[in-house]
């Protein structure tokens, strides 16, 4: 715990953004190497004081019993990782567990504590204080004369909404935001009310996470998704795990990787951070191991490339399996290549063009060591690459998820058991999201279906993503912000221009289940609507309701809460769409209500709609849901080629110039995206601390810095503007030279709108362009915001 749960004032940075969570007065940070097992008792430990902390001891673990349940239970919130499919139904994670514990607290934020409360007031109150307060109870709305929220009723709550929708000159002026969370049906309704409105305004959470994966693999293999399901995982010989801290952010990969390790399968970890995933751990669930408290090895080698290195990494490993192909005719699979692939001949070339000088340099990896890897790679007859951020947020985050799938194509690994890429999705249902709709660039297909279908006539212009929203808002040209989910003030990049992009609007709404700083960097009206969340039961005039989810490996099932609501005043997702669709469309044709009364309804339309939903009603209903068609999976490739395409991008410079580093923001073991539990981060033996900078050793001698020494840290955008944050401490740590680390959502302070890939128009918040100096040598000029 913290003291930051404690309400205090905030600390304007220069560019006035109140910091979210600091070292607690008082209770000196720690740092000291982690050295046991992932999960294990280490992650027993910490649920118990969470459950206790949070007053969740009885009802917290009788919830848990119902994750993740193969029928009846709801899909746990917490990541996308799949569910087992042998039947192994307690497959939970330490962070699964708070996730959900965090949703169900008994503390309400009701209309006595908007009251006691002016906004500005909240505003200095820190995140956690924030979320802390417990669950929204009933729609509120913004008065600028007293600068309270007040109670205000469902029906004028909507009625606002749609009233200043319709006032708008254009629908484009409208942008309507989804985070991860969303489940199918709410999906498919919200971006049905958006095109019938007449936009494509819709950006989402994927345009921050794995926007880069999902073109890639369009481009490459014609879909935008992985290819392998939780049973290849299983019967994989080698296992590449890249840019991802799967321990903290997908903990039931552990289960995978131990799985893996037990048969003999070989594990590589590609990190420029040596995290806990890639050493050992104790299955919680696995009694014998617990008992024994015996750790098994999650790891046979760790690659630490520089921030950035991956893509030149893999291209070494392409260019020494080529080179071993000239003694070994099994290294290459020539038949797969030559029938289901186009573009070899290019990039054999780019890889012999590629010197090792420029791999080893680029990467950061000595050839030695690219060499083991593959190795590994040679040695294996079934492989799976699995990646997440540390790939995607990033200027290159195209190019190496291409470099990824060349790499597969070299040796047909795709379209047999146990081989594939496996991109590991963030939030839980964000790949549904997009399946279902979500998208500011449609195709034309799926516009025309559902056009016909919904008797809509949607707009074919190409919409806003997240990062141009934020900019249209600060022109003026969005003047009204839907938020359904999510956080978007602290999520989003450059802190104060989506601050000031957000202030800018007429109208900001926020579907929420909980306080958060969105709600409070709002537009001249704005409200809040609480919604039920995932684990409490949905009751519409049809019966119990349940919404369906598509989990990281394009399984489709269903999920049913079993917790009596927060509050009597909170209405599900598909109903405040319904809401607000009906009070924006007064003509509309479509059936709002008569969708809500029975989601049966809304999936017998989706099933006309969407792809692979043929019959959804009864195959959602199996057992363990359906799998979406995959045709990349069964070597059909909707490429214009017709084959899975190879790519031959040049290597992209990303070597930090002299003096500055590259840093990466990232999670702590103890947080959620926005949301932050503590500021400890057990795996990387950080206690009481998150305005930290890791570094390494070198590079804090060099700069003459001590662990914990307060540091400044100036990011340079492309545009020559500069970015700062303030006494920051700065902690030795394992990771390359030119390399530094701190943790998201605080450092997007410092990550500047236009610095977004211009392959993915993903924000590069893997890869800010900083220097870091002592606290000592402020100088007084320093880093106007953008
Ligand atoms: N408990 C918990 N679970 C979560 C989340 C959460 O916040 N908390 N968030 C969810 C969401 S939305 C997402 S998208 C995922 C995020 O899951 P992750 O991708 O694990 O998220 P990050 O914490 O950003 O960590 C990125 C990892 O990339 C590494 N990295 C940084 N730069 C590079 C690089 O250049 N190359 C390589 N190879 N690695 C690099 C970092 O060291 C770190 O291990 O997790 C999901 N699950
Ligand atoms: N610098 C930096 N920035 C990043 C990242 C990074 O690695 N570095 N990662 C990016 C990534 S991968 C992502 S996905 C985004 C995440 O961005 P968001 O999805 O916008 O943020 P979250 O923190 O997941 O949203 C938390 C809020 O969701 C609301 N909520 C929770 N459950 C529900 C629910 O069931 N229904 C509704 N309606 N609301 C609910 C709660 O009010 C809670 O406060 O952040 C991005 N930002
Ligand atoms: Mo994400």
């Amino acid at each position: 715990m913290n003291s930051s749960d404690q309400p205090g004032p905030m600390d304007p940075s220069p560019a006035g953004i109140e910091p979210s969570v600091g070292a607690a007065p008082g209770k000196p940070p720690g740092f000291k190497p982690y050295r046991h097992p992932a999960a294990g008792w280490g992650a027993a430990k910490s649920v118990t004081k969470f459950l206790v902390r949070e007053g969740e001891y009885l009802d917290g673990p009788r919830a848990i019993m119902k994750m993740n349940h193969e029928d009846g239970g709801f899909d746990c919130p917490g990541c996308a990782w799949p569910d087992d499919v042998k039947g192994l139904k307690l497959d939970l994670c330490e962070n699964g567990i708070k996730h959900v514990t965090w949703e169900m607290t008994r503390k309400r934020v009701d209309r006595a504590f908007f009251a006691a409360h002016t906004v500005t007031e909240l505003a200095g109150w820190s995140d956690f204080a924030l979320e802390d307060q417990g669950r929204l109870t009933e729609p509120m709305v913004y008065d600028p004369a007293t600068d309270h929220y007040r109670p205000i009723s469902w029906q004028d709550a909507f009625e606002l909404v749609g009233r200043t929708l319709r006032g708008l000159s254009d629908p484009n002026r409208a942008a309507f935001y989804t985070s991860g969370r969303l489940g199918n049906e709410a999906t498919f309704l919200y971006q049905l009310m958006a095109r019938e409105l007449g936009t494509n305004n819709l950006p989402d959470c994927s345009n921050m996470c794995h926007e880069a994966s999902g073109r890639a693999m369009q481009a490459a293999l014609g879909t935008g998704k992985g290819t392998v399901d939780l049973k290849d995982w299983e019967s994989a010989d080698a296992l590449f795990i890249l840019g991802v801290n799967a321990a903290s952010n997908a903990p039931r990969m552990l289960t995978a990787l131990a799985g893996a390790h037990k048969r003999g399968a070989r594990i590589v970890h590609v990190n420029p951070l040596v995290e806990a995933a890639a050493r050992r751990t104790i299955i919680p669930h696995d009694f014998v191991d617990m008992a024994l408290n015996k750790a098994t090895a999650t790891s046979s080698l760790n690659v630490q490339p520089r921030i950035g290195g991956d893509m030149a990494l893999l291209r070494g490993m392409a260019k020494a399996l080529l080179e071993s192909a000239r003694t070994d005719p099994k290294a290459l699979d020539t038949l797969f290549v030559e029938r289901h692939t186009s573009g070899f001949e290019e990039y054999r070339a780019v890889c012999e063009r590629t010197s090792w000088e420029e791999i080893e340099h680029q990467s950061g990896v000595p050839r030695a060591q690219i060499l083991r890897a593959a190795q590994v790679y040679r040695e294996a007859d079934r492989s799976i690459v699995s990646w997440c951020l540390g790939v995607t947020q990033h200027e290159h985050g195209v190019d190496t998820v291409r470099e990824i799938v060349n790499l597969l194509l070299l040796r047909g690994n795709l379209g047999r058991e146990g081989a594939g890429p496996s991109p590991v999705r963030g939030h839980s249902n964000v790949q549904g999201n997009r399946t279902c709709g979500i998208d500011h660039r449609p195709t034309e297909a799926f516009l025309d279906r559902l056009g016909e279908v919904c008797g809509i006539d949607p707009p074919t212009a190409h919409g806003l993503d997240t990062v141009a929203t934020i900019e249209a808002m600060n022109r003026g040209d969005v003047e009204v912000f839907v938020g359904m989910g999510g956080n978007f003030a602290l999520a989003a990049p450059d802190t104060a221009y989506t601050y000031a992009g957000l202030r800018n609007c007429e109208l900001t709404v926020h579907v929420s289940t909980k306080l958060n700083r969105s709600h409070l960097v709002h537009g001249r009206q704005a409200l809040i609507l609480p919604c039920l969340g995932r684990t409490e039961k949905d009751h519409q005039r049809g019966g119990e309701q349940q919404t369906s989810v598509e989990d990281s490996m394009s399984m489709v099932h269903l999920s049913k809460g079993m917790k009596r609501p927060a509050s009597p005043h909170l209405l599900s997702e598909p109903a405040v769409i319904a809401g607000l669709a009906r009070a924006a469309l007064p003509d509309s044709a479509t059936p709002w209500q008569w969708y809500v009364e029975d989601y049966d309804r809304i999936r017998d339309t989706m099933a006309e709609v969407l792809d692979g939903f043929e019959d959804f009603n009864r195959r959602v209903r199996l057992p363990l849901g359906f799998r979406i068609r995959q045709p990349a999976r069964e070597l059909v490739f909707l490429t214009p080629s017709g084959k899975a395409e190879f790519s031959a991008a040049p290597l992209p410079d990303v070597v930090p110039a002299p003096g500055t580093l590259a840093l990466g923001t990232m999670r702590s073991h103890d947080q959620w995206n926005t949301t932050i539990y503590s500021d400890d981060d057990r795996y990387r033996g950080v206690t009481n601390l998150r305005t930290l900078v890791f570094m390494n050793r070198q590079d804090m001698r060099e700069r003459r810095l001590g662990e914990f020494d307060p540091v400044d840290i100036t990011a340079t955008a492309r545009d020559g503007s500069t970015r700062s944050l303030h006494g920051y401490l700065a902690v030795p740590y394992d990771i390359p030279r030119g390399c530094a680390a701190g943790y998201m959502p605080e450092m997007n302070v410092l990550c500047a709108i236009g610095d977004y890939s211009t392959q993915s128009d993903q924000p590069i918040m893997k890869h800010l362009k900083v220097t870091v100096v002592p606290a000592a040598d402020r100088r007084e000029e320093s880093a106007p915001a953008g």
